[in-house]
């Protein structure tokens, strides 16, 4: 079973959309296996954000991670990593389809409600910059297989 590594950003926390995000993931048949409020750290979005060093928006995008809370979560299902980003959307909430996270809640570029892994090998490391093993559980819900 896939897992991918989604947070909701410091603009949706603040917006109050952490229980409509977390409602759509849940209604996908997505199933939740962590999740925690926290501050990023510097070096923690230094490494969460490494592909984008050096770009025109890499500074302001890690001023924004880190200016609140986040709701990070792990959620695990099939193929839970392209499910999660065709659910939440393109990065440009204008150009993001109606229906999609970001097309129906945002604008924005950089404030764009949350994240979503991009690869499972992009997940496994998001995750362990996140979470500890320990904070994950393991469990199958019974309605599994009518998902
Ligand atoms: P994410 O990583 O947050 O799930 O978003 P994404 O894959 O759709 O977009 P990505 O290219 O990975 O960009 C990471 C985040 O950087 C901000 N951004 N700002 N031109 C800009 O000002 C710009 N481009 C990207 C967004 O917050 C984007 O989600
Ligand atoms: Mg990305």
């Amino acid at each position: 079973m896939e897992r991918t590594y989604l947070m909701v950003k410091p603009d949706g926390v603040q917006r109050g959309l952490i229980g409509e995000i977390v409602g759509r993931l849940e209604r996908k048949g997505l199933t939740l296996v962590g999740a925690k409020l926290m501050q990023v750290t510097g070096e923690q979005a230094a490494r969460h954000y490494a592909e984008h060093a050096g770009k025109d928006f890499y500074d302001l995008l890690l001023s924004f991670i880190t200016s609140g809370p986040v709701f990070a979560m792990v959620w695990q299902g099939d193929q839970a990593v392209a499910a999660a980003r065709q659910l939440i959307g393109k990065t440009n909430g204008l150009e993001a389809a109606p229906g999609t996270i970001r097309g129906d809640y945002t604008l924005h570029t950089r404030y764009n409600l949350i994240h979503g892994s991009d690869s499972v090998a992009s997940a496994e490391r998001e995750i362990g910059i996140f979470f500890q093993p320990s904070e994950l559980v393991s469990y199958e819900k019974l309605i599994q297989a009518w998902i």
